[in-house]
């Protein structure tokens, strides 16, 4: 079946050239979010200025990274740091951020799809139309192994900025003063094909500090998989004819922190378990508890549960230590293979454990060729998460044509990184603690 898909994208990719020579143009102009040489920020990546993005929102906030194009694993974020206003210098979050794997099992079990490793996701880069980075800048992207090898260059990776909303909002001591302000984000993308999907990767950077990583899938449904006869699939065509057969798409992100510039933070859960009001008791009563999480961990996210990373070496200015929470989006959690039945992975890091399921290095004898075979008693000194997020695909009519993006990911946000609100506004700045009205 992907066999086929793979054809198909290789003609894509040689169809691509007028394409790369209409984008030029555009790739090589300022936009918003092309570098912006400023001193103050001076202290973030090292990476040559093509490979370096760099973006000041208009609140202040700056976010700074290099990426590289990986051979297997696409786009690849490294150094990433975070400096809102009220910071003298930037804040490091993470070492590297990138996908671990995204694994397709079909629901009639004929088939499963390691699209990363196995499947050429990282060769199906996509050209980017101008009119699909809006605002932004598409750089060019040196892709490894290209299926053109004359054309290993495509206008595949999209930088632009992005208005999410309220930010906040507080009213005044007067009816006429609102507190209020619009949240800008910095948004970095590429699209893959994989046969017939076209799966966008897409990165969020807030200027309030939190990090949105999310996978879209979008594209067109396989055409050679309109055939579940056996009750597992969905009829999209006119009548009962034409059934796509269910599958799941299940992602996996790699997160290698380094807050304050150290890799040797520590992770820690939280639960919380309420308990039914007691005799004489107005109501019932919560109580959270934290758990160390000091080895390797298979995590299950449950209700009233979270996990967060800490760093071993910054603190705010309030003298709390910084650290980022792990905020978990909707998952429909595959129990077929045993490195998808957790939804959370945190490892001891190791150079040659890479992707979360045919996992290509040699680890060592027994070592195991996925995620879960990693979490074996090891401290953790330097933690590396993974993510699984899982969504069950059963097609539907508005399937066709294009397929709508369907969206699956989650976010990590600051807890206590900065003293207060990053986006406070200085007439504000005093309330921070118990403070007194009227201060
Ligand atoms: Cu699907």
């Amino acid at each position: 079946m992907r066999v086929n898909r793979i054809s198909r994208a290789r003609r894509h990719a040689a169809l691509g050239v007028s394409v790369v020579a209409l984008a030029a143009g555009v790739t090589t102009g300022a936009g918003p979010a092309a570098a912006q040489p400023k001193a103050a920020a001076a202290a973030a990546a090292e990476c040559s200025s093509a490979y370096k993005i760099e973006q000041k929102l208009s609140s202040g906030t700056t976010w700074s990274m290099c990426w590289r194009y990986d051979g297997k694993a696409g786009l690849v974020l490294e150094d990433i740091s975070y400096q809102p206003k009220g910071e003298a210098a930037p804040i490091k979050v993470l070492n590297s951020a990138r996908l671990g794997q995204i694994h397709v099992p079909y629901d009639d079990g004929s088939v499963e799809y390691d699209d990363l490793t196995g499947f050429g996701f990282a060769q199906g880069l996509m050209n980017l139309d101008p009119g699909e980075c809006p605002g932004g800048t598409i750089k060019k992207v040196k892709v490894p192994d290209s299926w053109d090898p004359d054309q290993p260059d495509v206008s595949g990776l999209c930088t632009t900025t992005r208005s999410r909303g309220h930010a906040y909002r507080m009213q005044g001591d007067s009816a006429n003063k609102v507190y209020q302000a619009q949240g800008k984000d910095l948004l970095v993308y590429s699209v893959n094909q994989v046969g017939w999907y076209e799966y966008m990767t897409e990165w969020r950077f807030q200027d309030d500090g939190t990090i949105t990583m999310n996978l879209g899938a979008t594209g067109s449904l396989s055409y050679y998989d309109y055939d579940a006869g056996d009750g597992r699939g969905w009829p999209i065509g006119k009548g009962p004819r034409a059934q796509a057969t269910s599958h799941s798409h299940n992602a996996f992100w790699r997160l290698d922190f380094a807050l304050d510039g150290s890799s040797k933070n520590r992770v820690e859960q939280y639960d919380s378990t309420v308990t039914a009001a007691a005799p004489g008791q107005q109501a019932p009563s919560t109580k959270t508890t934290r758990t160390p999480v000091t080895k390797e961990l298979a995590g299950d996210a449950k209700s009233y549960r979270w996990w967060r990373v800490v760093s071993a070496v910054g603190k705010n200015k309030d003298w709390h230590p910084r650290s980022y929470e792990i905020v978990p989006g909707p998952s429909t959690k595959y129990p077929g293979r045993s490195f998808t039945k957790h939804d959370v992975y945190f490892t001891e890091y190791n150079e040659c454990e890479q992707f979360a399921s045919n996992n290509p290095g040699n680890c060592g004898a027994g070592a195991g060729k996925s995620v879960d075979k990693w979490v074996n008693g090891q401290t953790l000194t330097h933690p590396v998460v993974w993510m699984n997020v899982g969504f069950h695909h059963i097609a539907r009519d508005e399937d066709q044509q294009p397929m709508p993006v369907h969206w699956q990911g989650f976010s990590i946000a600051p807890r206590d990184v900065t003293a207060m609100n990053p986006l406070t506004p200085a007439e504000l700045a005093g309330q921070n603690g118990q403070w007194t009205p009227g201060s």
